[in-house]
């Protein structure tokens, strides 16, 4: 940060080089708050109080016209959505801190897990389990709709530990996609919803970095209570 006093065209240039970062404690957008954490970035928050239906309110729609979180607005004024492709830009313009994996495989392997959390764990399981209102009007539906959303979250569980490997992250080394596969098992932590053996490894490991740990605080929430239970049978 310049120095009280400095020019004032170095603090302009130096306040617009800041990303800003749209998100809700607790949602999908941990995933990113942890990759810009694990990036040393220096970003500027705002909170959008999901709860409150602030992602629909003129101040929100102007810059994000989806009604969604999480949002980057970049440095050049252009607004970037889609946690998928935000990871895939953070990981990508920061070569340095080697979060975007540089081998093919690797790299298709995290763009391949980022999208099964992204579209099938969240977008069909959670969401299910989350707003049952979304998937069906009539609300003497809302418990099977969210037993389905079980049903969806359990597979994807069932499918990814089948693939993840045992001792290290989804593309090999740490990648963005960790970050992106930790928001879901973040979510079924706090649902009790239990986790394979792999998967609940994987969790403990992201759990212990201090990145993760920081943006647990910073959205109100103990990581020490975290990752606690007992394995899927
Ligand atoms: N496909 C979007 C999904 C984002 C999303 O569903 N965000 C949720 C919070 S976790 C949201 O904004 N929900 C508000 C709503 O849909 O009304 C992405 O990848 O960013």
């Amino acid at each position: 940060m310049p120095e009280p006093g400095a020019c004032p065209r170095l603090i302009e240039r130096h306040m617009m080089q800041h990303i800003k970062f749209y998100m809700t404690p607790g949602s999908c957008s941990t995933g990113i708050h942890i990759i810009l954490e694990e990036l040393g970035e220096i970003f500027e928050v705002t909170i959008v109080n999901l709860p409150a239906g602030d992602h629909f309110k003129p101040a929100y729609v102007t810059v994000n016209p989806k009604s969604a979180i999480p949002a980057l607005l970049r440095p050049d004024g252009s607004l970037l959505t889609e946690v998928i492709a935000m990871a895939y830009w953070l990981g990508q313009s920061r070569p340095r801190a080697g979060l975007w994996p540089t081998d093919l495989t690797d790299a298709t392997r995290a763009l391949e897990t980022m999208a099964y959390v992204v579209t099938t764990l969240h977008g069909q399981g959670f969401a299910r389990i989350f707003v049952p209102s979304s998937f069906a009007r009539d609300p003497a539906a809302h418990g099977e709709v969210r037993r389905l959303g079980q049903d969806i979250v359990e597979k994807g569980f069932a499918v990814l530990n089948a693939t993840l490997p045992r001792e290290s992250y989804v593309a090999g080394a740490f990648s963005v996609a960790d970050p992106v596969l930790f928001y879901v098992l973040f979510w079924a932590d706090k649902l009790n919803i239990p986790l394979p053996a792999t998967l609940l490894a994987h969790y403990r490991r992201l759990l212990a970095r201090p990145a993760v740990q920081l943006v647990l605080r910073e959205e109100g929430y103990n990581p020490a209570t975290l990752g606690q239970m007992a394995p899927a049978a």
